[in-house]
């Protein structure tokens, strides 16, 4: 086992796909996937790919929409992932001067093996050549060195490529045009299920991420920065997909990047962000079904998720000025940063699980200050900004400068009261796991006291649904339904994962109660109604952590 914390280990590059899952034996079921992936490269370019850039999706067991205000979440890979095929593609001399993108420096021509996703050909432009308009700010002209034009209004699946792209071009060709990035070839091809939960965007991110800085050789050990390490490839990664518009946390993009076959992670952003793995009890099963319902977040954010971060983050500034926490005017202080502040916590210094949970319980009974004349109803954007003790000028600023939200309602004490009960049963679910672990195995006692932990961290998953659904509201009707289903099925708990209004449930299960309970769930959800075996088995599956984020050359 490395001594190493998993933030700076440094990401894994694999010659052999035995290594990319563990053993050959779990490699197995991905041979075919990533052999037709090599012959439709070489079928299309010409040539084999010089690299496979592998990025899984996620299941957030617990610890929904609260990533952005820093707190600790507990996520697992899936097995399903996105890989991209890529090699530099060399220009000839006489090619140089054409105007064609391909052929510029960094020119890209991007294709996917579902052919809904139809072929792009895109080039960044160095900033000095992008005039300012309306839709490209002036900041974004000349803060950065390389410009890409990404689609905010519309979903298209280039620009999670692109986004990945962004940041390798702004961190790594900034020296002057004497390094410039190498014209590209890559081909796409994914297993998550888009707009699901699953997290198929940080997936598309980190991969795209890894691609460009491998075919770049900025993989290569003699040219690794000696900073590349997982931690930094999350930060890069998290940068870049909110180029797509996306005011996400940092949860995606980490547990895509640091997990670990054979147990969850509990990922934390404050003060820096650190994961340590949580074994899940052996007899417990999480089964993923998808509610069918598909939640575009790009295209919603600003009366979703987008919404909910702005919503997130006032609500932090009145509490922090109802409990006396000191913050700067100009300050985007967030929950947890208030709770630490509150509770004496040193600069930089993590208070520890237990502490925080007693602070967080604490101050579960001061939110009340977050109510409009104490009723539960939401406020108007003018009565919010006189909560937050701000000018409309300095406000709208800090709040609404950088993001688009619509709203005549804003339900500041709903959100917090979700984030603080919810940050709180991630610690309870991280604790319950542990116990289990650290039980001794095989005895009578410690298997029903493996049940008895079962039965916890159900409940508190269903506790979960309850408060995403009627505090936070990200739930809908097809998720509540699909929950109630699971829970007469068999799940011991049941709740949405990921962003919501849409997409996938996780389901704690029984091991052997897995079988049944997918039988019954399939006959009973209605949208699963006349969908053949293969498109069931697509909707509703079992699932086990499974390994992070890797490069795999190609030799
Ligand atoms: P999804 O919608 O599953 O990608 C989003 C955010 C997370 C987190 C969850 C809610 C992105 C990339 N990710 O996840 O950071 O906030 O919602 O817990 O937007
Ligand atoms: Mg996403």
């Amino acid at each position: 086992m490395s001594t190493l914390s998993i933030a700076n280990q440094p990401i894994p590059v694999y010659t052999n796909l035995r290594d990319v899952f563990g053993s050959v034996k779990a490699s197995l079921p991905h041979a075919v996937r990533w052999n037709t992936l090599v012959e439709e490269f070489e079928k299309r370019f010409g040539r084999k790919p010089a690299y496979i850039a592998r990025a899984p999706g996620r299941v957030n067991l617990i610890g929904e929409h609260i990533d952005y205000s820093l707190f600790g979440v507990l996520p697992a890979a899936v097995d399903r992932d996105i890989l991209i095929a890529c090699a530099p593609r060399s220009v000839a001399p006489e090619e140089h001067h054409a105007h064609l993108d391909e052929h510029k420096p960094g020119g890209v021509i991007a294709q996917n093996l579902h052919p809904k996703y139809t072929p792009q050909i895109f080039a960044p432009a160095p900033k000095a050549k992008v005039p300012a308009t309306d839709e490209i700010k002036d900041s974004d002209v000349h803060a950065e060195s390389w410009y890409l034009d990404i689609n905010k209004r519309e979903l298209r699946w280039e620009s999670y490529v692109k986004a990945g792209y962004y940041g390798v071009l702004n961190h790594h060709f900034t020296g002057g045009g004497s390094a410039l990035p190498t014209p590209v070839d890559l081909l796409v091809t994914g297993s998550v299920p888009a707009g699901s939960g699953l997290s198929s965007s940080a997936a598309m991110v980190v991969a795209s991420t890894l691609a460009f800085l491998a075919v770049n050789g900025k993989l290569e050990p003699e040219n690794a920065e000696s900073h590349l390490d997982k931690g930094t490839l999350v930060k890069l990664a998290v940068e870049n997909e909110k180029r797509v518009g996306v005011n996400s946390g940092g949860m995606d993009q980490a547990s895509s990047v640091m997990s670990d076959p054979s147990s969850a992670l509990y990922i934390t952003f404050f003060p820096s962000l650190t994961a340590s793995t949580v074994h899940l009890p052996g007899s417990a099963s999480f089964v993923i079904a998808n509610s069918l319902v598909v939640s575009d977040k790009v295209v919603s954010a600003k009366r979703h998720y987008n919404l909910r971060v702005v919503e997130t983050l006032v609500g932090a500034r009145v509490l922090a000025n109802a409990l006396g926490v000191r913050i700067g005017e100009r300050e985007k202080v967030t929950f947890r940063e208030v709770v630490g502040r509150f509770a004496g916590e040193e600069e930089g210094v993590d208070m520890g699980p237990e502490e925080l949970e007693r602070v967080l319980q604490g101050l579960e009974g001061r939110l009340g200050v977050l109510k409009r004349d104490g009723t539960e109803e939401g406020v108007t954007m003018e009565e919010m900004i006189k909560m937050s003790g701000l000018s409309k000028e300095v406000f709208d600023e800090v709040y609404l400068s950088w993001v688009e939200i619509e709203a005549t309602h804003f339900q500041l004490y709903k959100r917090a009261k979700h984030v603080f009960t919810e940050a709180r049963r991630v610690l309870q679910f991280r604790k319950t796991c542990l116990d289990v672990s650290s039980s001794t195995s095989s005895s009578s006692s410690s298997a029903s006291s493996e049940a008895q932990c079962i039965e916890r961290l159900g409940r508190l998953m269903n506790e979960s649904q309850q408060s995403c659904n009627e505090d936070f509201d990200c739930s809908c009707p097809e998720l509540n339904e699909l929950t109630r289903l699971a829970r007469e099925a068999g799940a011991v708990g049941s709740r949405l994962t990921g962003a919501g209004w849409g997409g996938c449930t996780v389901s704690l299960v029984p091991e052997d109660k897995v079988k049944s309970f997918i039988d019954q769930v399939k006959k009973t959800y209605p949208a699963y109604q006349g969908m053949n075996e293969q498109q069931l088995g697509e909707a509703i599956f079992a699932t086990k952590p499974g390994s992070g984020a890797c490069v795999f050359k190609v030799e």
